[in-house]
This record gives C-alpha cells, sequence and structure tokens, in this order.
C-alpha cells in the first residue's frame, strides 16, 4: 500500500488474563512499538459474563464457549487474575499491523515470532489461551470499542457521541 493509500484506524487490544499470569504486559506492549501506533486509551476491567457473552456473541453457541469464558475472565487461574488490560491503539492502518504481530488464533499454528506464536498455548480443557484479542476489522474495531470503552476514557471522539441525563448529570455515551 502507498502513503497516499494508507488509512487512519482504530483497534481494540486486550492482554487476557494469561498474558497478566505469564508476566507479559511489557513485552507485549514492546512488541506493539514496532507497529508505529499510538494508545489513545488504557485501563484494567474485570470481566462480567455479560461482557463475554456480548465480546464473543459470535461464538456464543460453540460447545466451547464455557471454557473460553472461563479462560477469559481469569477465572481459570483464580481471583488475583480476573482482570484484563484494555488498550485502544490508532495509527494507519492499525488492525492489519496488529493482527501481523499477534499471529493466528491458534497459538500452535502462528507464526513462532508472532506473541500468540511465542506465548499461546492449547489448555487442557482444549481452550486456545492466546494471550491477546486484537480486531480483526474496522467493523468489529467500532463495535468493540464501544463496548468496552466509554467515549470520556479516550482522548479523541473516533466515533459520533450523544448527551444524555443519568441520575441528574449529563454523561457521554456513543450514539
Ligand atoms: P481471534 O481472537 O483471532 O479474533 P476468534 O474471534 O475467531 O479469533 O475467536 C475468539 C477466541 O475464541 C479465540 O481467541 C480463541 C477462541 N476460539 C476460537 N475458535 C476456537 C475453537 N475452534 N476452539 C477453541 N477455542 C476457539
Ligand atoms: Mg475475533
Amino acid at each position: 500500500m502507498t502513503e497516499a493509500t494508507k488509512k487512519l484506524q482504530y483497534t481494540l487490544i486486550i492482554m487476557k488474563p494469561d498474558a497478566l499470569v505469564k508476566s507479559l504486559t511489557g513485552n507485549i506492549l514492546a512488541r506493539f512499538l514496532e507497529a508505529r501506533l499510538r494508545i489513545i486509551g488504557a485501563k484494567v476491567v474485570k470481566v462480567s459474563r455479560e461482557l463475554v457473552e456480548l465480546h464473543y456473541a459470535h461464538l456464543i453457541d460453540e460447545p466451547f464457549f464455557d471454557d473460553l469464558y472461563e479462560y477469559f475472565s481469569g477465572k481459570t487461574y483464580g481471583p488475583d487474575y480476573e482482570r484484563v488490560l484494555v488498550f485502544v491503539y490508532e495509527g494507519e492502518d492499525a488492525i492489519s499491523k496488529v493482527r501481523r504481530i499477534a499471529g493466528a488464533t491458534n497459538p500452535l499454528e502462528a507464526d513462532p515470532i508472532s506473541i500468540r506464536g511465542a506465548y499461546g498455548r492449547i489448555n487442557k480443557k482444549g481452550v486456545m489461551e492466546n494471550v491477546i484479542h486484537c480486531s480483526d476489522s474496522e467493523e468489529s474495531a467500532k463495535k468493540e470499542i464501544c463496548l468496552w470503552v466509554d467515549p470520556d476514557e479516550i482522548i479523541k471522539e473516533i466515533y459520533p457521541t450523544k448527551k444524555v441525563i443519568k441520575n441528574n448529570y449529563e454523561v457521554i455515551e456513543w450514539a
């Protein structure tokens, strides 16, 4: 792609509980430096069943969904690891750059130099513990960013917002 056709994109990266168990957070951030993107939002989240069902709505009928929930919520590793780190990145062609550094979904098939290839595994229950989530298209990036991050948690208004009154306070929500 030429400079002229490169597109500014946003993408959601989630460091899953196994990234925290394995103390990979700094390492993963360092890997993404290669992509020359910018972080525009970051936070830690305790993941509920409802959030997993919304995030992985396309997998809800899969036989492995309950095991995927146990893993993604961190319950697999105990209460100290029931959390994930969430980042919104922006930059030219951010989605494909991040997916390349992340590697294929299945850690056994991922490029061994990629994050998932280097650090992922398939656990005893057959769940792909693949260390990170990253958006796979502009459409899913928008859906995922709006699901995980409020407008006032990122430093730019990247999608349309609306003002609503809650408990007598005006708050900004995604439109
Ligand atoms: P990705 O995370 O690369 O976008 P996905 O959205 O298809 O891949 O799947 C989400 C997660 O679900 C993935 O990180 C691991 C798990 N998963 C997907 N397909 C699976 C399968 N056939 N067996 C076990 N786990 C699977
Ligand atoms: Mg996906």
